[in-house]
């Protein structure tokens, strides 16, 4: 009798801390009710969470729908139901200062929203923007004397570049010439001059023309970025969609989607994005004339296939992967010919698992 009731104190101690739980807050994420494209959040009181204190919350997550998810994220939380689950699933979070974002993840571009908890950090300082290539200053002298040089060479890049010349001699001139630039004072001039010049990679030379021992000469090397002057769109055969389809210069698979992705939804599917000066390029089997660009709402350039954005899904981890097909019957992988791809990986037709 008494181990008997021993076994029902050390039940009653197990069951201590679920009614600890119980004690949380609770929030209620609500999505999909009849498969609307509608998520919710809501406090204790039934309103919508705008700002939370920190602390232990426990979710429950009412999810409606087989066509979309619960996805909560940001400091130290990431939980989300599955998008082809309905039912409703309960998890505990530990929230903290920050700012946190709940999303359905295949309709992120419509369906979000986000809350702050705690003393949210300050929003970073807009960022600074640097002249894209402000024009290189070189100082070049001739004179007095036999001397002749130039100052600021050091490190110099392709690109514009301003020369100013002191001539300080009557019986030099100050000639400069190497890829594209052939320019000299006077010899009997005295004074300065101020030359816009572009200069290229290259080996450049200066010289008095009077005196042939009076020279130099300096090195311009190429612009860095040339390096990533390019993305590459090219093509991969798709065993599970049945066909040749659109792949990132890595090999990952490129997806489309009708609606405009920004915001939080660029988390789950980054957009293909092309760096200032750089130029899409067609890989093998893929038609460099329907590589285009759009302008982003943030300003960058994305590029297109046919006129279709291209993104990729954070949930492919490897070449061929193709997680993101059919996510929620609005992403789809695109072919060579700039057609999205309907099929669904094994299955036979439009949507999750050949339903
Ligand atoms: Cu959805």
């Amino acid at each position: 009798m008494a181990r008997l009731c021993l076994a029902i104190a050390a039940l009653a101690l197990i069951v201590v801390p679920g009614a600890a739980r119980a004690d949380n807050p609770v929030l209620t994420g609500d999505v999909g009710a009849g498969d609307a494209f509608v998520i919710t959040l809501t406090g204790p009181g039934g309103t919508a969470v705008t700002h939370l204190d920190p602390g232990t919350y426990t979710l429950v997550v009412h999810d409606h729908s087989n066509l979309h998810d619960f996805h909560l994220f940001g400091p130290g939380v990431n939980v989300a139901t599955d998008v082809t689950g309905t039912g409703d699933t309960t998890f505990t979070v530990m929230l903290t200062d920050g700012t946190y974002t709940y999303v359905c993840d295949p309709h992120a571009t419509r369906m979000k929203g986000s809350f702050t908890v705690g003393t949210p950090p300050p929003p970073p300082p807009p960022p600074v923007t640097t002249p894209p290539s402000a024009a290189a200053k070189l100082a070049a002298r001739v004179g007095p004397g036999a001397k002749i040089g130039v100052g600021g060479t050091a490190g110099l890049t392709a690109g514009k570049a301003t020369i100013t010349v002191a001539d300080r001699s009557k019986t030099d001139n100050f000639h400069l010439a190497g890829p594209g630039v052939n320019r000299a004072t006077g010899v009997a001039f005295r004074g300065t001059a101020t030359w816009a010049v572009t200069l290229q990679a290259g080996r450049y030379t200066f010289r008095s023309d009077a005196h042939k021992t009076l020279h130099g000469a300096f090195t311009v090397a190429a612009r860095a970025t040339a390096a990533h002057a390019t993305v590459t769109v090219g093509s991969a055969h798709n065993s599970s969609l049945g066909a040749t389809i659109l792949v990132s210069q890595a090999g990952m698979t490129l997806y489309e989607e009708k609606g405009s992705c920004t915001g939080t939804c660029v988390t789950t599917w980054p957009p293909l994005l092309l760096p200032k000066g750089a130029k899409p390029l067609a890989g093998s089997g893929v038609s460099q004339s329907k590589l285009g660009t759009v302008r982003r709402p943030d300003g960058r350039l994305q590029v297109t296939y046919a006129g279709l954005p291209l993104y990729r899904y954070s949930g492919d981890r490897k070449p061929g992967d193709t997680k993101g097909q059919a996510f929620g019957k609005q992403w789809y992988a695109v072919d060579t010919a700039g057609k999205p791809v309907t099929k669904s990986p094994g299955g036979g037709g439009y949507g999750y698992g050949g339903r």
